[in-house]
Parts: structure tokens; C-alpha cells; sequence
């Protein structure tokens, strides 16, 4: 990419999009195209085609994405495998038809099997069943990357994909019953101490364990893997730990400085026991994440205070 390339960042407003547009005008990149969903709505084929069409974008970063947390992904199960196929269907194939030089498809780390051998590498897609509570995201997800990977091997077309793990970082989102375990416990812990609440109430066993990684951190391995990477095979992001969802509570309530007990209700799924990725094909790619969680959190946390202040949701 050169620093006038036509680059489209396909979400920008999300919060991945956002941390891939800060870096890329953080480095320099000069000529960054983006459409908000009302001006552009990718999961209509003809307003898509027009868009390449017209705009002929050079690089296009795909972080448009219908996403959420376990609840989410478990009730809205229709909308979370059309609207990702849909759009992600179409940004593709128009990006072939259009002479796009370059392609990055973000996927997830749900796309492994439920019980597959920890960490995760790469090759153990497609091995074992699927997580139930997310198998539609996963779905669309896998499918995401066999477009990419068919596309390589028939047309040739330089699109690769990428794996993130669990992410958090600016623009999250803290609505409780959409959103994703670290917000929604930065969000409950800290209205538990604002409110002087005696608990605060986990969902789950608090046993599951996961991986997570800052948007910051994720947007400079996409940049980074844009400029230097364009094998048919994807790459996992993440870094390289994990903690149980009950030691995630602590550390934020010790970040938040909140002293209550933490409840855990077990009628809420637990979601797949644990999401480690293998990170070494990352790291012999030459990137290594830079932003350790009690860092992150902190950072999340203070901006979560700026924004909301001491009010009660
Ligand atoms: O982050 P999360 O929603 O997604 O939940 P997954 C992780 C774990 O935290 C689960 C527990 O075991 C939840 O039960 N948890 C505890 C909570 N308290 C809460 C809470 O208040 N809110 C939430 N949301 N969880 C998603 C997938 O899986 O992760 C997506 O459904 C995607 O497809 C995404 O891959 C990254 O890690 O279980």
C-alpha cells in the first residue's frame, strides 16, 4: 500500500473499522474512503457494485460485520448468518470484479470447533462441531474465508483473511444485552459502585476461559499483515492468553476499585470452555501485540468513565 492507495474500510464506524482508520492516518495513509451503513447498505448487491464501480478502490479492509456477544449471537441467530453473508458475500465478489488489488476479510475465533485441542491453530478449521450458540456467526464466518481462499486459487485475487480473537477496546458496545463480557462487566461493575450494590451478577459458571485482545492492537496487525502478508492460508491475531471469565470479573473490579461479591447465574450459557489461538504463525510473520489486558482495561475503563461519568445507566 502505498500512502496514496484508494483504501475502503468496509465498518468504519465499528469498532475494529475505527482502530484500522486510526492507524492508517496515524501512518500516514492519506486517501481513506468509508460510507456509513445509511449511505451504503452492503447487504444490497446493486448499491454495493455501484459503489466499486464508481469509487475503484485499491485496498479494501472487510471489518463490516453483524456482531455481538453469546446472547446475541444465540437469540438473533437469522440476522447474524444473512446479514454477514450477505454482506460480506457481495463486498467480495465486487472486489474481484473491480480490479481490487488487495483484500482483508476479518473473521473470529468461533469459527474452530467447540472442543478443539487449545491453542487453536489454524489447520483445525473444520474439524469438529461447531459452538451451538454462535454456529450461525460462525457460518457465515468460514464461509467468509473459503470465498477469500477460493477466490485466490481461481482468480487469483490477492485476498486474505484474518482471525481475531475476543476484542475490546474504543467504540465498543455497552449495551448489556448485545454486547460482548468485557464491556458488559466494565458497564455492570462499575453502575454495582456507583449504585453501592452489594453484588454483581456474572452470567455463567465463570469458568469458560478466554483470550482478548485491544482494537488497537488488532488494527496494527491488519495494517501490518495488509502490507506484508499474502498467503492463501489465514492467520490468527490474539495474544497468546487466556483467563477464566471469573478472574476477567476480578480484575476489573480491582481496576474499578469496587468491593461487592460477584453472583453467578448459571442459567445463562457458559458458550464454547475455552478460545486460546495459536499465535505463532503471527508472530513468524514478524507482529507481536503491544497493549497487556490490565493495560487495556484501565485505558477502556477510563474512557468508559469519561464518556458515561458517575450516571446510572
Ligand atoms: O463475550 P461473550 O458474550 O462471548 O461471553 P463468547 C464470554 C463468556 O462470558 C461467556 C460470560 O461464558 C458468558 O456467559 N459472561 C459473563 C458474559 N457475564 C457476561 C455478561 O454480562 N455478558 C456477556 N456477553 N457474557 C462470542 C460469540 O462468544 O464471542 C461470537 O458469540 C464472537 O460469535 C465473539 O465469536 C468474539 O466468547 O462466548
Amino acid at each position: 500500500m502505498d500512502f496514496n492507495s484508494k483504501i475502503y474500510i468496509a465498518g468504519h464506524r465499528g469498532m475494529v473499522g475505527s482502530a484500522i482508520h486510526r492507524n492508517l492516518v496515524e501512518k500516514g495513509f492519506t486517501n481513506i474512503i468509508v460510507r456509513t451503513s445509511s449511505e451504503l447498505d452492503l447487504k444490497d448487491q446493486a448499491a454495493t457494485r455501484q459503489f466499486f464501480a464508481t469509487e475503484k478502490p485499491d485496498y479494501v479492509f472487510l471489518a463490516a460485520a453483524k456482531v455481538g456477544g453469546i446472547q446475541a449471537n444465540n437469540t438473533q441467530r437469522a440476522d447474524f448468518i444473512y446479514e454477514n453473508i450477505m454482506l460480506q458475500s457481495n463486498v467480495i465478489h465486487c472486489a474481484y470484479k473491480h480490479g481490487v488489488k488487495k483484500l482483508m476479510f476479518l473473521g473470529s475465533s468461533c469459527i474452530y470447533p467447540k472442543l478443539a485441542p487449545q491453542p487453536l491453530k489454524e489447520e483445525y478449521l473444520l474439524t469438529g462441531e461447531l459452538e451451538p450458540t454462535n454456529e450461525p456467526y460462525a457460518i457465515a464466518k468460514i464461509a467468509g474465508i473459503k470465498m477469500c481462499e477460493s477466490y485466490h486459487r481461481q482468480y487469483n485475487c490477492n485476498f486474505i483473511s484474518v482471525m481475531p480473537t475476543n476484542l475490546y477496546g474504543q467504540n465498543d458496545n455497552y449495551d448489556l444485552t448485545t454486547s460482548h463480557v468485557l464491556p458488559a462487566l466494565i458497564r455492570k461493575i462499575h453502575e454495582a459502585k456507583e449504585s453501592n450494590s452489594p453484588t454483581v451478577t456474572i452470567w455463567g459458571t465463570g469458568t469458560p476461559l478466554r483470550e482478548f485482545m485491544h482494537a488497537n492492537d488488532m488494527a496494527d496487525a491488519c495494517v501490518y499483515l495488509m502490507q506484508n502478508y499474502d498467503g492463501e492460508k489465514f492467520v490468527n491475531i490474539g495474544t497468546g492468553v487466556d483467563l477464566s471469565i471469573k478472574d476477567l470479573a476480578l480484575t476489573i473490579k480491582r481496576i474499578a476499585g469496587y468491593e461487592g461479591d460477584l453472583v453467578f447465574d448459571t442459567s445463562k450459557p457458559d458458550g464454547t470452555p475455552r478460545k486460546l489461538m495459536d499465535v505463532s504463525y503471527l508472530h513468524s510473520l514478524g507482529w507481536k501485540h503491544k497493549i497487556e489486558l490490565e493495560e487495556g482495561i484501565q485505558q477502556v475503563y477510563n474512557e468508559f468513565k469519561e464518556k458515561h461519568g458517575t450516571k446510572v445507566f
